[in-house]
């Protein structure tokens, strides 16, 4: 028998740069084949690993197939319950809160980036529905750098990404493009083949060092440091933009008698590097003439490192790099959700760093979707110590997370193959339509479902408590989402414009191309009045950040691993490492008698982890390298190492500031 085959379009909706399109082909109601859409101009028909194993990672045997409860959270105990009564249980639960406190103020929302499709902001819609709840807010994500733009430009515009290829010296500052950003690989390597000059500054010799002319291993968190030598050679070499400082700055007189004074050689050292190489990045940029600076989103996760990417930004502006056609800043843009339901609304905002560190307020119900704080956030005891707390958890979730087994309440949700949405972008900017290609996966429900179904019974229930709109279908519901911003960026009003094109075209664009900035004056900030009234310093000046201990003499670099996106894909065996290990630099193991595969301690004075050695000369020797991420065979959780530690910057662009993950100070020793 003949069965027929059908084929759908998907985005891969997860917190990456790519948000790639893919063809899915189904049978008889199987997903049997997944490649890449070869229309989509960023991505080009390829998928990273974790991509093409969507199929086996769809009908994994651990996703979760029904709804499950627990009355104790953490014993294990999970009933597997009907939805209906699931819904009941919520149910009750809002409107004996309801009746005690007169207000949803005690529900709290927990909720980042599993999944990051449109359709996904309907929690937040519908908790605001009911009135003030309460919000975790923050990102552990880039809201350091995103808040450092802000200061100096105004707002986070970026170019297009493909004007890469044409660049004449591409600089990477912590970042990993053959890991995180593997889409921008080509365009990097066409540049190179072109004759640019590629440069990798990064304290870790990582799979994009390899592709580099010249690799920087730096100290962690002294970028700035870099930046603020590098322009002083280039003022002292005459290769600054005078008619940029000129007519499009403000304060680059201020900013400068601070690098007059500094002494080459103190900063040099404070960076871990040689004058000769200095010299010869200043003359390839001389040479270069123009210079495309890729700031990462790892070098931010410092207590400075919103202050280093200013510094960054300020080199590049000095330079006459910004506004200029490939050639300025490439970090990501910060406006690229405006779709209606992800616009903020008012609730009571609890910033999440000081919910970690100090569990305010009551809460009697904490409602946790695409998020794994358990794995993902810091210091994940406290975080447990705070929902075993709360008298009511409920995750909405695909696997049975260490969250969401810390649940009272878990509920299976979709995956995009099984739902309708559409995905925005903060690297390319290009949105995409997700069409349903499966029917959900055994009772799993979409996250607008579950919300419109909650919705209906709170309003039988008492029709003023909760303004949800209820709509039929999730094709309705994403309709009301459109507005006239969607309209003048992409040109579409309805989801049917997205079912006759699935990915809009966009004109390419040259960020700051007239040079007006979006600051109050109109120019480049080198001197920030706002910044300063933050408490920050006004000029992008290194600002020196946290160094290891002598108890704690190792940095703990937890980087993105590349065969997983955060805390997802790790239940499919793409690699060896799918136990946890800490690399180590050979020379410094074998001072310590460590060998290489034997089972250490990892340790702070927050706790202590037994992981499995690999050696490796990639690592320098005072850093440790554990890949952050959920560790299932190994039941490793990486961040009860990572303290609450803040970055500088952050608070201003999410509500809180951001995590320096990466100033985690460690000693290793034998068991
Ligand atoms: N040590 C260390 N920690 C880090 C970092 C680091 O560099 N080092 N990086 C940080 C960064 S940059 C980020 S962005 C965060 C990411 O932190 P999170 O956003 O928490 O991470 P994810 O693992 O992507 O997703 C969380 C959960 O969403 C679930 N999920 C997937 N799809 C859906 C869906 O459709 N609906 C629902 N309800 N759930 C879904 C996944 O199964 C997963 O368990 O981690 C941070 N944590
Ligand atoms: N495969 C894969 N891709 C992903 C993700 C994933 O988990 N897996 N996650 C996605 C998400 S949520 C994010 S935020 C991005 C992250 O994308 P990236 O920023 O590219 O990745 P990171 O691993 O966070 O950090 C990049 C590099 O910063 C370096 N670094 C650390 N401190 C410093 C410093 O002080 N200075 C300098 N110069 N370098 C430093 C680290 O050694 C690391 O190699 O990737 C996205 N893409
Ligand atoms: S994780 Fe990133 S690179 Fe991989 S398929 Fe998804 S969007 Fe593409
Ligand atoms: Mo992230």
């Amino acid at each position: 028998m003949h069965m027929a085959t059908h084929h759908f379009k998907n985005v891969c909706p997860r917190n990456c740069y790519s948000s790639c399109t893919m063809i899915s082909e189904v049978e008889n109601n199987q997903l049997i084949h997944i490649s890449g859409d070869t229309s989509h101009p960023y991505t080009k028909g390829k998928l990273c690993a974790k991509g093409y194993a969507y199929g086996e990672k769809n009908h994994h045997p651990s996703r979760l197939k029904f709804p499950y409860y627990q009355e104790v959270k953490g014993s294990g105990k999970f009933k597997q319950i009907t939805w209906k009564k699931a819904f009941e249980l919520i149910l009750c639960e809002i409107m004996s809160i309801h009746e005690r406190y007169e207000n949803f103020l005690p529900i709290g929302l927990y909720k980042y980036t599993g999944n990051l499709g449109v359709q996904h902001f309907v929690a937040e819609q519908f908790f605001s529905s009911i009135g003030e709840t309460t919000r975790i807010v923050g990102s552990p994500c880039a809201s350091a750098g995103f808040e450092a733009i802000q200061y100096d430009m105004g707002s986070a515009k970026m170019s297009d990404p493909s004007q890469l290829k044409e660049a004449k010296m591409i600089i990477l500052w912590g970042s990993n493009p053959a890991v995180t950003n593997i889409h921008l690989i080509p365009f990097i390597l066409e540049a190179k083949d072109k004759g640019a000059k590629i440069v990798v500054i990064d304290p870790l010799f990582t799979k994009t060092a390899e592709l580099a002319d010249m690799y920087i291993q730096l100290c962690p968190s002294t970028d700035g440091a870099l930046s603020n030598v590098l322009l002083k050679r280039l003022y002292e070499s005459d290769a600054l933009d005078k008619t940029f400082l000129a007519q499009h700055s403000f304060g680059f007189d201020h900013f400068y008698e601070w690098i007059d004074q500094m002494d080459l050689q103190e900063y040099l050292q404070i960076c871990g590097i040689t004058e000769s190489s200095l010299e010869l990045l200043l003359t390839w940029i001389i040479e270069a003439g123009t210079v495309a600076h890729l700031i990462g989103i790892g070098l931010q996760r410092h207590s400075n490192g919103g202050q280093n990417i200013r510094a960054i930004q300020a080199l590049a502006a000095a330079h006459g790099d910004i506004g200029t056609y490939a050639c300025g800043i490439f970090f990501g843009r910060g406006d690229t959700m405006k779709f209606t339901n992800q616009q903020e609304t008012s609730n009571r905002d609890i910033d999440m760093n000081k919910w970690i560190t100090q569990g305010q307020p009551t809460l009697e119900m904490m409602w946790i979707s695409c998020r794994n704080p358990l794995t993902q956030d810091p210091n994940p005891r406290l975080i447990q110590e705070h929902l075993m707390k709360i008298p009511f958890v409920v995750t909405v979730e695909q696997f049975m997370t260490p969250t969401a087994a810390m649940s009272n309440l878990v509920l299976p949700t979709t995956t995009h193959f099984e739902e309708l949405d559409i995905v925005t972008n903060f690297w390319h900017d290009k949105i995409a339509f997700n069409e349903k290609a499966l029917p959900p996966y055994y009772e799993s429900r979409s996250e607008w479902n579950i919300m419109n179904e909650l919705a209906i019974r709170l309003k039988q229930f008492d029709e003023e408590l909760c303004s949800f709109p209820i709509y039929s279908s999730e094709e309705e519901y994403l309709n009301k989402q459109f507005n006239q911003e969607i309209f003048e960026h992409h040109k579409i009003r309805k989801c049917s414009d997205l079912r006759k094109k699935s990915i809009p075209n966009m004109k390419e664009t040259t960020a700051w191309r007239d040079k007006t900035f979006e600051t109050k004056t109109g120019r480049y900030h080198f001197y920030s009045v706002e910044a300063k009234k933050n408490g920050f310093s006004a000029i992008p000046k290194f600002t020196s950040g946290k160094s290891p201990t002598v108890e704690h003499p190792f940095w703990l670099l937890t980087p993105h691993h590349p065969y997983t996106i955060n805390s997802q894909s790790f239940s499919i065996d793409l690699t060896d490492d799918g136990e946890a290990f800490v690399g180590i630099h050979p020379k410094v193991a074998k001072m310590l008698n460590i060998y290489n595969g034997e089972v250490v301690q990892v340790y702070n004075s927050q706790d202590t982890l037994e992981i499995k050695v690999v050696y490796s000369a990639q690592v320098p020797e005072d850093i440790l390298l554990i890949y952050q991420g959920w560790y299932q065979r190994s039941q490793i959780i990486v961040n009860r190492l990572i303290p609450v530690l803040e970055t500088d910057m952050g608070e201003n662009v999410s509500g809180a500031k951001g995590i320096a993950y990466y100033d985690s100070f460690v000693n290793i020793s034998k068991m």
